[in-house]
């Protein structure tokens, strides 16, 4: 198979582009606008007779009408991802998420192409801290943020698109993803990197907030999973049982890197700040068989600590630019 991978130089499209590389015979053509959150470095080293990357804009109907036309299916992880970017600056998460996504469906529309949609947990809402339900596919959609509302629009609009015009698509909702190549300006590498460059890790309001954590690689065999064997027109929730709540998170980080426990600061919440996420899979793992291969929270953390210490080269050059931004809106 030829994929199409939009945003395949972002954190969790290039893992993908790894993965699907690593254990598949694919091949695979990037189309990626390398905004600030894109990265030529995250794809070094693949085989060029099976790796292409186009630098263009998935808004773009006419070169997205080519390339389109020339894969078997296309892997759509091309966003804006930043929750906080999208409280300050919304404008780009319209134009990306929804225009972007629209322009892909109707290109896949056109040619027949297969496609997959990749989505968020947060098109739900959140829950509190004590509900005893988790996120399913039949939870209704309850967007809180900027970034949030445009990633639950694109899902709609791929579904009137499955129903109205045949689209051959499949939706996936993942839970929040940790691992190599993920910007500095999400939380675990923003505090991984702050301790590395001896700064005290930032904690938005009291930490009690919940996240839902997988690895990015265990996203990506699912994404495969429901690329091989998932029902057109079906939605499946990602997820690997990984709640943890923020200053855990941040407590861990800070032993692992062997700093005291406590050595971080409160700084100013996020505005409308989602309480908890949290995922059932039991669709996902029943009927198409997917298990996560990382169950271990504490070990997924160690071995994301150990990636960013040993590629500096990677991170540094967005370091200061992100905590300059964090300054600027007071959370720094
Ligand atoms: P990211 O910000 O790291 O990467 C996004 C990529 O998309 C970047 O390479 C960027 O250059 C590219 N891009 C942005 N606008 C573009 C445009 N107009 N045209 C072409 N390329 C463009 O994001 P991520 O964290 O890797 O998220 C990828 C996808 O996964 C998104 O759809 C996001 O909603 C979804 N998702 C993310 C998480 C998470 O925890 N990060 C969880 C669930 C779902
Ligand atoms: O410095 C920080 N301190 C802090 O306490 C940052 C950057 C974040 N936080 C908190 C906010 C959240 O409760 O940590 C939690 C995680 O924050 P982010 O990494 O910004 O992720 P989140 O807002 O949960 O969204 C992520 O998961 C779902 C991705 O960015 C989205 O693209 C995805 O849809």
């Amino acid at each position: 198979m030829k994929l199409l991978v939009t945003g395949g130089a972002g954190f969790i499209g290039s893992n993908f582009v790894h993965h699907v590389l690593d254990t598949t015979d694919h091949s695979v053509v990037v189309l990626d606008k390398l905004t600030y959150a894109g990265n030529r470095a995250s794809l070094d080293g693949l085989p060029a007779e099976r790796f292409e990357l186009v630098v263009g804009d998935i808004a773009d109907a006419a070169l997205v009408d080519r390339l389109v036309g020339d894969v078997d299916a296309v892997v759509h992880y091309a966003a804006e991802s930043h929750n906080d970017n999208s409280l300050h600056d919304p404008r780009p998460f319209l134009d990306t998420n929804i225009i972007g996504t629209y322009t892909l469906i109707e290109a896949a529309r056109k040619h027949g192409t297969r496609f997959h949609h990749i989505s968020t947990d947060e098109v739900y809402g959140d829950l509190e801290l004590d509900d005893p339900n988790r996120f399913t596919e039949q939870t209704p959609y309850n967007p809180s943020s900027p970034y949030s509302s445009t990633k639950a629009g694109s899902d709609l609009l791929v579904r009137a698109w499955v129903r109205s015009f045949g689209l051959q698509a499949t939706i996936s909702n993942c839970s929040n993803n940790y691992g190599p190549y993920q910007h500095v300006e999400k939380f675990i590498p923003r505090q991984i990197t702050n301790v590395l460059d001896g700064v005290r890790p930032k904690l938005y309001g009291a930490g009690q907030n919940v996240r839902d954590w997988i690895h990015a690689n265990d996203h990506s065999s699912a994404v495969l999973t429901i690329l091989d064997t998932g029902v057109i027109g079906e939605t499946y929730l990602i997820g690997a049982d990984g709640e943890q709540d923020n200053r855990s998170v941040v407590e861990t980080i800070l032993e692992l890197m062997g700093q005291p426990r406590d050595a971080y600061d409160h700084v100013t919440d996020r505005a409308g700040h989602d309480l908890r996420y949290a995922i059932d899979s039991t669709k996902l793992r029943t009927e198409l068989g997917w298990q996560p291969a990382f169950r271990d929270f504490r070990t997924g953390l160690e071995d994301t600590v150990a990636w960013y210490r040993d590629h500096q080269d990677w991170w540094r050059p967005q370091k200061a630019a992100t905590e300059a931004r964090y300054q600027q809106q007071g959370q720094a």
